[in-house]
C-alpha cells in the first residue's frame, strides 16, 4: 500500500483513516450483498450482523510498542493488520466456513492470511474465524490495495469473546486464575451450545423440508 509519505503526521493520517474506512464500507456492502442474495436463493440468512471499526490511534500505538516497532506511518500500514477491521456475526458454525468461501471468491478480494481459531480453538478457549484480506481501494490518481482483517463467529462465540476481552482489558493480562478456569468452562458450554443448536437447526430443517420456506 502506498501513502504519500512527504508529510507524516495528521495529514497522512486523515489520509490513512479515509482509505480504510472506503475499504470498510467496500467489504461491509459485499457482505450485505452476499447475504441479501443467500436470502433471496436459500430462503436464508447466514450472517446475523455486521460490526465494523477503525482502530483506534492509541492501540494502533501500542500494538506497535508491543512488536518492538516505531510508531510511524509505515509501520503502522506495514505491520498493522486490523487498522480496519469488520466482525460478522453468525448463527451457526456452519455459516462461518460458508462465509470464509463466498469472501474468498470474490475476485477483487485478495485474501493475504487466514487464522482459524475455530478448528484450532485458543488454550483461552477463544474460537473466531481471522482473515486477512486486501481490497482495492480506487482513489483520483491511483488505486491503493488495502488491508482489512474479517473475523466471523457466531453469535455465542461473540458473547463470549466481549467478556474475555473486558477481563483482559480490566486486569491487563494478569486476571486472577479462577476467572481465567471459569471462561474456559464457559467456552466448552459455548461450543456444545453451537453444536447443538447446529444439530437442532438441521432436524428442524429435515422435518419442515417442503412444507416451510425459512427458518431462521
Ligand atoms: P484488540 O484490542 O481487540 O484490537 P496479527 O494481527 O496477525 O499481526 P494478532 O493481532 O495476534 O496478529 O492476530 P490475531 O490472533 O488474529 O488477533 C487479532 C484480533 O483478534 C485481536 O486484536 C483481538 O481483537 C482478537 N483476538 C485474538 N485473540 C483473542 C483472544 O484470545 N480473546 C479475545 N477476546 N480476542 C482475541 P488485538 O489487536 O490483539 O486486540
Amino acid at each position: 500500500m502506498e501513502f504519500k509519505t512527504n508529510n507524516e503526521g495528521i495529514e497522512s493520517w486523515k489520509e490513512v483513516t479515509l482509505v480504510y474506512n472506503a475499504a470498510l464500507r467496500q467489504i461491509e456492502t459485499k457482505m450485505e450483498i452476499l447475504n441479501d442474495e443467500f436470502q433471496h436463493v436459500h430462503q436464508y440468512n447466514p450472517i446475523e450482523h455486521i460490526k465494523a471499526r477503525i482502530k483506534t490511534p492509541e492501540s494502533i500505538v501500542k500494538k506497535l510498542k508491543r512488536n518492538g516497532y516505531e510508531s510511524t506511518i509505515e509501520n503502522m500500514v506495514n505491520y498493522v493488520n486490523d487498522i480496519a477491521g469488520i466482525r460478522i456475526i453468525c448463527s451457526f458454525t456452519s455459516d462461518i466456513f460458508r462465509i470464509a468461501d463466498m469472501i474468498s471468491d470474490q475476485r477483487d478480494i485478495k485474501v493475504i492470511g487466514v487464522k482459524d481459531y475455530i478448528t484450532f480453538p485458543k488454550a483461552s478457549g477463544y474460537k473466531s474465524y481471522h482473515m486477512i484480506v486486501t481490497v482495492p481501494v480506487y482513489l483520483s490518481d491511483r488505486t491503493v490495495d488495502t488491508k482489512v482483517e474479517i473475523q466471523i463467529r457466531t453469535v455465542a462465540m461473540d458473547f463470549w469473546a466481549s467478556l474475555e476481552h473486558k477481563m483482559h482489558y480490566k486486569f491487563e493480562g494478569d486476571a486472577p486464575e479462577h476467572i481465567k478456569n471459569e471462561l474456559v468452562e464457559c467456552a466448552k458450554l459455548v461450543s456444545d451450545l453451537d453444536a447443538r443448536m447446529l444439530s437442532l437447526n438441521e432436524e428442524i430443517l429435515s422435518m419442515s423440508h417442503g412444507t416451510q420456506k425459512a427458518i431462521v
